[in-house]
């Protein structure tokens, strides 16, 4: 089989979806737009493999219907990182036993932050630890347990309120933990030959970093951050433009990391007050103006490392 091979302008991108319509995900849903980018940016030799989350239940698993005109294949919640090993080296096997023609075939894990950044978190450096071509991890963050109710996970962000963390008298900024960085923790595995960071905007950059990674050579894994207009009380029109907001302010920082070479793909000059993200967000809408420079002052020292991290071309982590 051909690789696929980057895309130049949004011309390019093929009119076929693998993702289909019919689905019963919320209006605007960012994970939704996500597949279908991904899944066109894959191409038709793919299997995905489906933890439990939205993309599973808002998809998958009623009325025996799918979206998905490639294979897909559903997990358990905590399982998406194990199968995906298993289905990467069934299909070496058959293929090394000439009992399957030798061809690329793409295996793609698309879990959500509770699946792999939480719950599924060892499945996921078990894979990385093998040597499998072609399989990739997709971590789509929407920064919370939605399809059960909005619930807090490890990467939701500090100040947000989710029905585990809402903001009341006694914690008035909802959620006091810092986000966790699952793409910092992927970089760490020496095996792994591409890690990227990954949102809705722009658009190609999300597609050519499913290339880059399905073509790297190894075990891959793309951190993408996915709006939740139900988790984050957002308007459905705003999805992408809330993608976009979150890296003109710089609270989510697009980078790769080729065969440990760290490239920043974005610099935003001047970067906009955080406060122009948050306000579309009613998850935030509790926080004071004190709260939100802090944020603010967060995310500009943050800026320190990941400036760093592109003139020496290495990560220098932040934390
Ligand atoms: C081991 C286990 N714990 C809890 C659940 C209940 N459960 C089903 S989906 C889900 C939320 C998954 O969240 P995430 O992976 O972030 O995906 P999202 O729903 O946000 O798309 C939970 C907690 C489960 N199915 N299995
Ligand atoms: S709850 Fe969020 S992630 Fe789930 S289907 Fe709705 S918009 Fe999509």
């Amino acid at each position: 089989m051909i690789m696929q091979s980057e895309f130049k302008s949004l011309r390019e991108i093929p009119p076929i979806d693998y993702y289909t319509a019919g689905r019963r995900t919320c209006a605007g849903c960012g994970p939704a737009i996500g597949y279908r980018l991904i899944s066109k940016a894959a191409g038709p030799n793919t299997i995905f493999i489906g933890p439990t989350g939205c993309m599973y239940v808002a998809n998958a698993h009623q009325f025996l219907t799918s979206p998905y005109s490639v294979p897909w294949h559903h997990t358990q919640l905590g399982g998406g990182g194990a199968a995906a090993i298993g289905i990467a080296s069934a299909l070496r096997t058959l293929m090394l036993k000439g009992k399957r023609k030798p061809e690329d075939i793409n295996v793609i894990v698309m879990g959500g932050d509770g699946a792999m950044a939480d719950i599924g978190l060892s499945g996921l450096s078990m894979g990385l630890s093998y040597d499998y071509q072609r399989l990739l991890y997709i971590v789509y963050d929407n920064e919370g347990y939605m399809n059960t109710g909005v619930q807090a996970s490890s990467t939701t962000p500090w100040g947000a309120t989710t029905t585990f963390t809402p903001s009341g008298k006694v914690k008035p900024l909802g959620n006091t933990r810092y986000k966790k960085n699952v793409a910092l923790i992927a970089a760490s595995h020496p095996n792994v030959k591409y890690v990227a960071t990954a949102t809705l905007w722009p658009p190609l950059d999300l597609m050519n970093k499913v290339v880059r990674a399905l073509n790297s050579g190894g075990p891959s894994v793309i951190h993408a951050l996915f709006p939740c207009p139900k988790g984050w009380f957002t308007s459905p029109a705003d999805t992408v433009m809330l993608s976009k907001l979150a890296v003109e302010t710089g609270m989510w920082v697009l980078w790769e990391l080729i065969e440990g070479q760290f490239k920043l793909n974005y610099r935003p000059n001047p970067r906009k007050h955080v406060r122009e993200y948050l306000s579309l967000q009613g998850r935030f809408r509790h926080l004071k103006d004190e709260d939100i420079d802090k944020m603010d002052k967060m995310i500009e020292e943050e800026w320190f490392y990941w400036n760093e991290s592109a003139k020496q071309e290495k990560l220098i982590l932040p934390y």
